[in-house]
């Protein structure tokens, strides 16, 4: 006879609680790698990889682009979300079916099976790039997790609380693994310290970071 336990407990042992509402499937984008990358060629080829300016007047060490209804951008007057590429003056590509199909399928066992992205913010990590402590607050209803799949070099992920001094806790994320982000989790202070250089075997000199996010 089941528990209540068995039926709330993640069914998959590569599961880890990182913080309520914080759950790290651990490779699960594996089954998934050829066709996101070969998905991540065709969006490449229409929206490239480009190194935004902050509000600040700093360029991001960290290489953006976007697929989805919206993307995420900034420049010298603010952050926010466009359906357009400000680069190509066109829509962003659309999101590929097998991104969204990753994405839900995450998003399901964390609790939040209709969670349904319009965005997709696809980071870019060269040798020393890093992304600072920050929260994600640009879109619309916070009740949407954000979904994160870490593709190529590992890297040191940190994360702290709902206050910039809280103290971070570090996980390595490798190539494969998948984060949902939701509940009181969603808005905590995270960033990303400068990537150690090496090559991974299919993706290369670098990390790609995913992230799904119900913008609009
Ligand atoms: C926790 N990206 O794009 S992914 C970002 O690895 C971003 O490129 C990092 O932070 C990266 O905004 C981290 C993990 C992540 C993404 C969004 C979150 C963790 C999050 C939102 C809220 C809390
Ligand atoms: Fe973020």
């Amino acid at each position: 006879m089941p528990d209540l336990f068995d039926i709330l407990a993640p069914a998959d042992p590569a599961t880890e609680i990182m913080a309520e509402g914080a759950m790290l499937l651990r490779g699960a984008a594996l089954p998934f790698e050829k066709d996101l990358l070969a998905a991540l060629g065709q969006i490449t080829s229409q929206s490239p990889f480009r190194h935004m300016v902050t509000p600040g007047g700093f360029t991001m060490s960290v290489a953006m682009t976007n697929c989805g209804t919206a993307g995420w951008i900034t420049d010298r007057t603010g952050y926010r979300y466009d359906r357009n590429d400000p680069e190509t003056g066109r829509p962003w590509p659309a999101m590929p079916e097998c991104f969204l199909d990753l994405a839900v399928e995450a998003a399901t066992p964390a609790g939040y099976p209709d969670f349904r992205p319009d965005a997709c913010l696809i980071n870019r990590y060269e040798p020393g790039a890093r992304l600072s402590l920050h929260q994600d607050r640009n879109e619309r209803d916070f009740a949407n997790p954000i979904v994160s799949v870490s593709l190529g070099l590992p890297a040191t992920f940190q994360f702290g609380g709902l206050k910039r001094n809280d103290p971070v806790k570090k996980y390595a994320l490798r190539h494969g693994d998948v984060a949902v982000w939701g509940g009181p989790s969603r808005l905590f202070y995270h960033g990303v310290p400068e990537l150690k250089d090496g090559v991974h075997e299919t993706v290369g000199r670098m990390r790609i970071n995913l992230t799904f996010r119900g913008a609009l």
